[in-house]
């Protein structure tokens, strides 16, 4: 049984999200949340690769990317979302379409 074993390329053939000693293993993670949802995790020990949205061992923890100061614009806030964040501006101030700045409606020239 053993030499059956060692002549196999065991670890590189595994596809459909399973990994490890002869593909026997079902990959832990969320799917679609992994950066390759059809083969998710590694081939050999079974880790998953997040999506630049998740986080966690099994890619199920949403990452609050508003813990980093990624609106550019201090007069904006930011939401965390499932998939990433947004930014809003804050009271008083609107989006100005084409400047992508929050502006202030106080100062606003009709
Ligand atoms: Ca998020």
């Amino acid at each position: 049984m053993f030499s059956t074993i060692f002549n196999e390329r065991i670890f590189t053939a595994c596809s459909d999200n399973t990994y490890g000693d002869r593909c026997s293993l079902t990959c832990p993670c969320k799917a679609d949340n992994t950066k390759t949802p059809t083969q998710s995790c590694d081939r050999v020990n079974g880790s998953c690769l997040c999506t630049a949205f998740w986080k966690g061992i099994t890619c199920e923890e949403d990452i609050d990317e508003c813990k980093a100061d990624v609106c550019p614009d201090s007069n904006a806030f930011c939401h965390n979302t499932l998939l990433g964040y947004k930014c809003f501006c804050k009271k008083g101030f609107v989006l100005h379409e084409t400047r992508k700045l929050c502006e202030n409606v106080t100062k606003r020239k009709w």
